[in-house]
């Protein structure tokens, strides 16, 4: 990386990497602590996920209110949500809101993507290069580059040769795109594929979703909240957080206590039909406490979707190609959708089985497959993210020595409470590999808090130096390990266990999330903090 000779190094207490929700508000408590803190952000605008997914149909899976940042009551005071599950623009705004309120973009610098960053141990600091040869010094790197931030295009040839338009949902133009009366192709079946088809089968010509794998989808049942709602919601502002506290996951839904076998079949049918008619995600988090676990839990479940399924769709036929087969429900993350399974019995939408005839080439007129070739104006790749480690593999990230860390890496991520890395001085991560994700913006702040803490004890305590050990990378790292044993979900292909086919490389499974409880991580890094860091090495 070649650094200008014209443009002095410019000097920071900590350089944090992305201004989206995990960003944003380090740099809010860091300047609490009086540090120089500087944001590095390659988009134009704050928000993060989302700011970049800006993808028709893109809106929250989780509740509105419990995905606002809790730190302040004057913000949770000022703001109403307008639904349930609120849209991305209107997430977009709160985000924009938020940066404007406690006046935050003074701090970021736009268009300012990362390319490297080094550690020198002569100064105890981190350089870290932007693409365009701009380089800043920092005691402290905190990384909030966010677990599914590394879009990925299918590795199918003639890609770059299509004629029409086309885009991945995580890099949509900012500028709406019509789809009326187009004929429109849409790649993937993930959750963003199932929120892209259902809004776009509405006003396409044509839309042929191309399927690899289906998906367990559940509804969303989203509604709107009127005033009166908001009020209520607001003046239950401290309970609610107190439960997210709680929970598994920080949603506002936990499993039951009660296993699937140790009730009535009629009772586990009136279970199963209740949480299919509530909303969010109840019917995956706040399942029978087995159904994740014990294989005949999770084929009860399973049959009740499918089910489903079969009564939604029209065509049997159809219906058949909708439904999983090679895992159970609840094993990969479950989109959720708002009338997604009756798109297909529209005239003009029509689903197109790619195990059956795979994709051969993107030509210049639309997609050949090996039983047709079909004609389109617009593409979407609704295709993924190269998750979790994917944002930190496209930083060249060196440690200590000279140390890469997609080296350090190279056969799995080896953590320190899913934040710190040996041989990573003085680099702290932000929802990185092995923290609990759950509900993101309850981990991010709790994340956030801790990291803060961390940097307090270090100007407390005069240190300049701070590495995790190889001890308690061991030992944490196999304990994430040991907590992903017997559950199904590691035992299937998705960005949850790090496999993305479109990535060299990454076909294995690794176990890339802490899959333990949220209320056992936060107690394990509140005890380590309490007894002042031990197994990190302070200097
Ligand atoms: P996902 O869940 O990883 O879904 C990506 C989809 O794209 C999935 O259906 C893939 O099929 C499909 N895909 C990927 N590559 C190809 C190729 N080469 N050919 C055909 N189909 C392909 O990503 P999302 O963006 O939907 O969601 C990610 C998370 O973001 C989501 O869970 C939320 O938490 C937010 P596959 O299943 O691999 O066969």
């Amino acid at each position: 990386m070649a650094v200008s000779q014209e443009t002095p190094i410019q000097e920071y207490d900590a350089i944090i990497i992305g201004a989206g929700m995990s960003g944003l508000y380090q740099l809010y408590r860091l300047r609490e602590l009086g540090m120089r803190v500087h944001v590095l952000e390659a988009g134009t605008g704050v928000g993060g996920t989302w700011y970049w997914n800006r993808y028709p149909g893109a809106r929250f899976d989780s509740e509105s209110y419990s995905y606002s940042y809790s730190f302040s009551k004057e913000l949770l005071d000022e703001w109403n949500w307008s639904e349930h599950f609120a849209s991305q623009p209107e997430t977009l705004r709160y985000i924009d809101y938020v940066a404007d309120k406690f006046d935050l973009c003074r701090d970021i610098r736009f268009r300012s993507r990362v390319a490297a960053a080094h550690y020198d141990d002569r100064t105890r600091s981190w350089e870290t290069t932007l693409e365009d040869g701009t380089c800043f010094r920092s005691r402290f790197l905190i990384t909030a580059i966010g677990p599914l931030s590394a879009p990925t295009m299918p590795r199918i040839d003639g890609v770059d040769s299509f004629q029409g338009q086309s885009c991945h949902t995580a890099r949509w133009p900012h500028e709406p795109v019509s789809f009326e009366g187009k004929r429109v192709a849409v790649i993937g079946t993930g959750a963003t594929g199932v929120q892209t088809i259902q809004e776009v089968a509405k006003t396409a010509g044509h839309l042929m979703v191309f399927q690899r794998t289906p998906n367990w989808c559940a509804p969303l049942h989203n509604s709107k909240i009127d005033a009166e709602t908001m009020a209520r919601i607001k003046a239950n502002y401290p309970q609610m957080f107190q439960r997210c506290q709680e929970t598994f996951a920080c949603f506002l839904h936990t499993p039951d206590p009660r296993g699937t076998f140790e009730v009535t079949p009629e009772e586990r049918e009136a279970f199963f039909e209740k949480l299919y008619a509530e909303p969010g995600f109840g019917i995956w988090q706040g399942n029978f406490r087995d159904i994740l676990t014990d294989p005949k839990a999770n084929d009860a479940i399973t049959a009740f979707v499918a089910g489903k399924i079969r009564q939604r769709v029209q065509d049997p036929a159809v219906a058949e190609k909708l439904i999983p087969k090679n895992h159970g429900f609840g094993t990969r993350r479950v989109p959720l959708e708002t009338k997604y399974y009756e798109v297909y019995n529209q005239p003009n939408v029509q689903l197109v089985d790619i195990r059956e005839t795979p994709i051969e080439r993107i030509t210049p007129a639309g997609i050949r497959t090996s039983g047709a070739e079909y004609d389109f104006d617009i593409i979407i790749y609704a295709t993924g993210f190269d998750a979790i480690t994917g944002s930190f593999d496209r930083i060249d990230f060196r440690g200590a020595g000279g140390v890469k860390l997609k080296d350090a890496w190279a056969h799995g991520p080896r953590t320190w409470l899913g934040v710190m890395v040996q041989g990573f001085p003085n680099m702290m991560m932000l929802m990185g590999p092995h923290t609990a994700l759950g509900n993101i913006p309850r981990s991010i702040e709790y994340n956030v808090d801790w990291v803060t803490g961390l940097l307090r004890h270090a100007r407390d305590h005069g240190l300049t130096r701070l590495e995790a050990t190889e001890a308690g990378v061991e030992s944490w790292t196999s304990h994430v390990r040991s907590l992903g044993v017997g559950l199904l979900s590691n035992e299937v292909n998705s960005w949850m266990t790090g496999v993305n086919t479109n990535v060299e490389g990454k076909q294995t499974r690794i176990i890339a999330r802490y899959s333990g409880s949220a209320p056992a991580y936060r107690a394990r890094c509140d005890e380590v903090a309490a007894q002042g860091y031990r197994e990190l090495a302070l200097a």
